[in-house]
């Protein structure tokens, strides 16, 4: 697949890495910090920082893709595969849990469709590019998802999809709007088919 098939209509290619979110870039606190699972699940999780650098850790490469119409090529990720969990059977989703929130810090939120987050390309992240994330890009701990880089097109979706310093999954059974969706973005945000912006 040539590069040019891997760029989705309307986005440029960028070498930085631009920073993008709303509010302050918080604190992090390891005694205080922690991960939940919560919803509809057959049990809740709640996971020190301890106990998440625990868990297996997978590495993925990623094309991202920013609404605003930057796309940065060929990233490498690693961190927790929420598939992989949900395989071991760490986290029980319940049969009727259909979406999965994504909560972060100073309450940003994003929704997904459970078999899109179950993808692939959507990674728990505590590692970019072998290093530690580093505070404005989300540490310690961040969702992300872009396109893979293989030409192996799943449900692929614009970067806001991916919430920076979450603090927490909440499997739902009917759908929820995160902070973009509430606020003018499209909730299904498929790059493939421009999905920028809810008519
Ligand atoms: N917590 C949080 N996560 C967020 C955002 C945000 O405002 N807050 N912005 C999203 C948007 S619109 C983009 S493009 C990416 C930017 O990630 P980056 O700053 O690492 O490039 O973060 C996403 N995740
Ligand atoms: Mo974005």
């Amino acid at each position: 697949m040539t590069d040019h098939n891997r760029l989705p209509p309307g986005q440029s290619p960028t070498g930085g890495f631009p920073i993008l979110h709303y509010g302050p870039i918080p604190e992090f606190d390891p005694s205080t910090w922690d991960f939940r699972i919560w919803g509809a699940v057959e049990e809740p999780i709640t996971w020190t920082y301890d106990q998440i650098m625990a868990l297996p850790r997978i590495r993925i490469t990623l094309d991202l893709h920013c609404v605003t119409g930057w796309s940065k090529m060929d990233t490498h990720w690693e961190g927790i595969s929420f598939r992989r969990l949900v395989e071991d059977g760490l986290v029980k989703p319940k049969p009727q849990a259909r979406f999965v929130m994504q909560h972060a810090e100073h309450g940003y939120s994003t929704n997904l469709p459970l078999n899109v987050a179950l993808q692939e390309n959507f990674l728990i992240a505590t590692h970019y590019e072998n290093e530690v994330l580093a505070p404005e890009h989300g540490f310690p701990l961040r969702g992300v998802i872009g396109s893979l880089t293989d030409g192996n097109r799943l449900k692929d979706v614009y970067l806001w999809k991916g919430a920076k310093w979450l603090r927490g999954l909440e499997l739902m059974e009917e759908d929820q709007l995160g902070f973009w969706e509430a606020n003018g973005y499209h909730n299904d945000g498929d790059v493939w088919q421009e999905q920028r912006y809810a008519d």
